[in-house]
């Protein structure tokens, strides 16, 4: 009876941090900005196949049309109500896309906004994505409807009104982060709409929410709000699963709010990671990848099944929020690549890739000018399709790193190597190193400036590998490099330090 109450508490305490991801998937992908009707169709045509396990979508929420500057991005972040309808597209359109994804076995994260509303200075009338009325004169938003009772004004002490100093936790979570209309998550009535909100999304089958700007909400207010949500829709999942919560907390330290005061409610976005990682990878402040040998709670970073991890997002991969000019983004793609491939290689955290849309950066003085440019846009400022070219590549100006064979055939390798150790890790003091994966992958990285040629211990089965790195298995032959793994289970590298790509990955299933 002991046991059974044990088993049973410690299983409601584990389940907001469970993914919900098919056994044998393991890895999220970002479609920053993607239309629901096309996210539907690459779950379908490519996420599905491909073995992606989810999928973090963009707020579906009613938002405010911001024009000046032309419909930043950003605005996705300036909810007017919680009906579902934006510039990905509206609640039919997200139904259908929830629908098709799940049943592909590729699960929706959505982006939920729920610390505030949009900017105090966006005045009065109906311009927003669904046409409901607001008025942040009177903060009124009949949509929900909030009225100025629902929010925290009363309780800041800033003269601005707004957050000006971080090292104070009351003012980071009762004032107004950019001037953004901040709700009182305390109250019965507040939490209870953004619990409908979260719900409706739930029945209609999304399997877990980012929770954005975390770090501005208290933690016990997230808490009543997550004991109000309903179990997973069990047409696609158990009866009894819970969402997926990964809160957005950007802790790198030196700040009043750390990220531990967050565990207790989900997972928490590890934004060490993807700034060190550009650090080891660019080789900036003497850093090298040996370094890494005990890479990821070793750095202090948090504890691994609380963390959600990243080499860039749609924030900083524009200099909003946290990490500098260290985070790798696509822009540098030859190091991007590496620095994706050795997060879906190392088990630590629940891997997140990004997926973008291209913009012309304009850096002056550090700060790029153009870090409000919104997604591929037609002239009535509706979002462009994602067109796929012949290549597999996409077009229209959206990037699609999830489509970069390396990215992609990494995916796959951390599916294969899904709950295997990290063994036979090597390194040779500088730019080198070298890990495994019990006896299912190996991949070795040569970030020096001159050729690598080294015989190592991969732990694999004895045959002929193809690198998923420089190629790829199709059939029966290999598009890529061979590596042979000897009866002992070593194998000789070589990897030109000029390569496209200077690592190369070898698993089990993609042996030949
Ligand atoms: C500006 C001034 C204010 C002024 C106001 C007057 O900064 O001081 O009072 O004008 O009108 C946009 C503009 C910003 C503007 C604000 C309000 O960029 O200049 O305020 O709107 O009109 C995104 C963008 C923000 C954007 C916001 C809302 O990054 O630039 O603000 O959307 O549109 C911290 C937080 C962390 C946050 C990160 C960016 O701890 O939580 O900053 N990250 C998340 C999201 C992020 C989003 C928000 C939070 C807000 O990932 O994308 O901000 O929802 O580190
Ligand atoms: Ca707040």
């Amino acid at each position: 009876m002991k046991l059974l109450l044990l088993l049973l508490v410690s299983g409601l305490c584990s389940a907001q941090y469970n993914s919900n991801f098919r056994s044998d998937r393991t890895t999220m992908v970002h479609l920053f900005e993607w239309r629901w009707a096309d996210i539907a169709a690459e779950c379908e045509r490519y996420l599905g196949p491909n073995g992606f396990a989810g999928i973090q979508v963009s707020p579906p929420n009613e938002n405010l049309i911001i024009t000046s500057p032309n419909r930043p991005w950003w605005e996705r972040y300036q909810p007017i109500s919680y009906k579902l309808c934006s510039r990905s597209g509206n609640e039919q359109q997200f139904r259908d896309m929830v629908t098709r994804c799940n049943n592909v076995g590729v699960y929706i994260y959505v982006d939920a906004i729920i610390n505030h509303m949009c900017g105090a200075a966006g005045g009065s009338g109906t311009r927003s994505t669904c046409g409901s009325s607001y008025n942040t004169g009177s903060k009124d938003f009949p949509g929900v409807p909030y009225s100025y009772l629902d929010f925290n004004d009363g309780k800041c002490r800033t003269g601005s009104g707004n957050i000006e100093n971080y090292s104070d936790a009351y003012q980071v979570r009762d004032c107004r982060l950019v001037s953004l209309l901040d709700l009182a998550l305390e109250k019965d009535y507040v939490r209870g709409k953004i619990a409908d909100y979260l719900n409706n999304l739930i029945s209609i089958g999304v399997a877990g929410f980012r929770l954005d700007a975390a770090k501005h909400m208290w933690p016990g207010d997230i808490k009543a709000i997550i004991s109000r949500l309903n179990n997973l829709n069990t047409k696609w999942f158990p009866s009894g699963a819970r969402p997926l919560i990964f809160q957005e907390v950007i802790d790198l330290g030196g700040e009043a709010i750390s990220s531990s005061e967050y565990f207790g409610n989900g997972r928490v976005t590890e934004f060490k990671y993807g700034a060190k990682l550009g650090n080891l990878i660019r080789k900036w402040n003497g850093e090298k990848i040996s370094y890494m040998r005990n890479w990821g709670e070793g750095w202090g970073f948090m504890p691994n099944d609380r963390a959600l991890v990243f080499v860039d997002n749609h924030d900083n991969q524009r200099g909003h929020g946290a990490g500098g000019a260290s985070i790798l983004t696509f822009f540098d793609a030859r190091l991007y690549k590496m620095g994706v491939g050795f997060m879906l290689a190392h088990p630590y955290g629940l891997a997140r890739v990004m997926s973008s849309y291209r913009w012309t950066r304009n850096i002056v003085n550090g700060q790029d000018s153009n870090d409000w440019i919104g997604p591929p846009a037609n002239s009535d400022g509706s979002t462009k399709a994602v067109t796929i070219n012949a290549d597999s590549t996409c077009g229209n100006g959206w990037v699609c790193e999830h489509r970069w064979r390396q990215i992609k055939n990494m995916v796959i390798f951390r599916n294969t190597v899904n709950g295997q150790g990290l063994v036979n890790w090597w390194d040779n003091g500088g730019h080198q190193v070298a890990f495994g994966r019990g006896n299912r992958g190996f991949i070795v990285f040569n970030n020096e400036g001159y050729n690598m040629d080294v015989t190592l211990n991969t732990g694999l089965p004895a045959g002929t590998y193809c690198d998923v790195i420089s190629g790829q298995k199709e059939g029966t032959r290999c598009t890529g490099i061979q590596i042979s793994v000897a009866s002992n289970g070593s194998a000789r590298f070589t990897i030109s330090s000029s390569a496209e790509d200077p690592f190369v990955a070898i698993h089990v299933n993609a042996k030949l």
